[in-house]
């Protein structure tokens, strides 16, 4: 690929630091460069409704529940190094990120989240990593906080019911805490489970989903840089429809498997089976890679709507990370591989 400087001389982008990591790498201070120099970004943006219906990720058999709206967030301040991603995308605004959620453990409503989620307790949070691993660890979110620096990435996040949004989130590679507790020579996958806590996630009452939500990655996945363990969004700490206080984001995959609300990570020898895959198999793959040109088998993923945009644009391989992601695939049939 030639990349195009200022002055219009075309430059192989083998040759020059690539755009994203110049965009996605900057380190961020949380807090201390203060109010001056916040955006004022999140009150103004066009709402998210579209008269096109949208898909829907459950089971074709579980019927949704009536749309209600919920309270829009309050904090108005809100602090980015940027307002795009690497390929020059608008971020969407705070109001969207923390308003239009996917959370099965509240409900199936996407803009119910916000409201029954909004008094979870994520503190104190601990996470426990164990499994095939030499130093197994227990966690605690202040320690994660303080022992891995935190950066800004902003990502696209592409749902698999075909609407997506660019998040610009905090967190640290998840590689770091797998360097730390250092997986065995055995270990190729990593599971993830999120809380079970029924009696204050209502949709957990719901037998149609083999609760926990676990999801999973292939190591060398789960090691790859773009591979964000998330605290926060928008310069903040990650609110409760967003899966405080600690969630993975894989930018490259579909918007499922970045898992909420993190109490358990584990290092396994046998390819995990993910809450998705045993819903609905033939929909919900393990790999989920973003792909344009695999359907789903009940809407075309060639498409995608852009949160706060009218119309529909292209659905970019790997979501647009081709160039970081594919060397992980080579030889994979990603057909059959869904
Ligand atoms: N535990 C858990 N994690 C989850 C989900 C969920 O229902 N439960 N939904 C997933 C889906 S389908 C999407 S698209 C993203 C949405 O993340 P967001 O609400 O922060 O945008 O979260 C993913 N992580
Ligand atoms: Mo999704």
């Amino acid at each position: 690929m030639l990349i195009k400087t200022k002055s219009g001389t075309e430059i192989p982008s083998s040759e020059i630091t690539p755009e994203h990591i110049y965009h996605s790498r900057r380190k961020f201070m949380v807090g201390a460069a203060g109010a001056a120099a916040s955006t004022l970004l999140a009150a103004c943006a066009p709402s998210s409704s579209s008269p096109i219906p949208e898909a829907t990720e459950q089971p074709a058999a579980t019927a949704a529940q009536a749309a209600t709206s919920a309270p829009a967030a309050t904090a108005k301040v809100v602090q980015i190094s940027a307002n795009e991603d690497e390929l020059g995308d608008a971020v969407n605004s705070f109001e969207d990120i923390t308003n239009y959620n996917n959370y099965y453990e509240f409900t199936t409503d996407k803009t119910g989240v916000a409201s029954l989620a909004k008094n979870y307790p994520t503190s104190p949070w601990q996470v426990v990593v164990d499994g095939l691993v030499k130093n197994k660890r227990i966690y605690d979110m202040d320690d994660l906080r303080s022992r891995f620096d935190q950066e800004e990435r902003i990502y696209r996040l592409r749902c698999v019911e075909a609407w997506s949004m660019v998040i610009p989130w905090m967190g640290f590679p998840l590689s770091k805490i797998l360097n730390e507790v250092e997986p065995l020579p055995e270990a190729k996958y990593v599971r993830f489970e999120t809380v079970y806590d029924p009696e204050q996630m209502p949709g957990q009452k719901s037998r149609w989903f083999n609760w926990p939500y676990v999801e999973g990655l292939r190591l060398d996945e789960a090691m790859h840089d773009l591979t964000l363990m998330s605290t926060g969004l928008y310069g903040r700490d990650l609110l409760p429809q967003n899966g405080a206080p600690l969630r993975l984001v894989v930018p490259w995959k579909y918007g499922f498997k970045s898992i909420k609300s993190i109490v358990k990570i584990e290092l396994v020898d046998k390819m995990p089976t993910s809450l998705w895959m045993t819903s609905a198999p033939n929909e919900y793959g393990f790999y989920a890679n973003v792909n344009p040109n695999v359907d789903h088998p009940r809407w075309s993923q060639g498409t995608e709507r852009r949160i706060g945009e009218l119309g529909r644009r292209k659905t970019l391989m790997f979501n647009g990370y081709e160039e970081q992601v594919a060397s992980l695939y080579s030889g994979l049939d990603l057909k059959s591989n869904y």
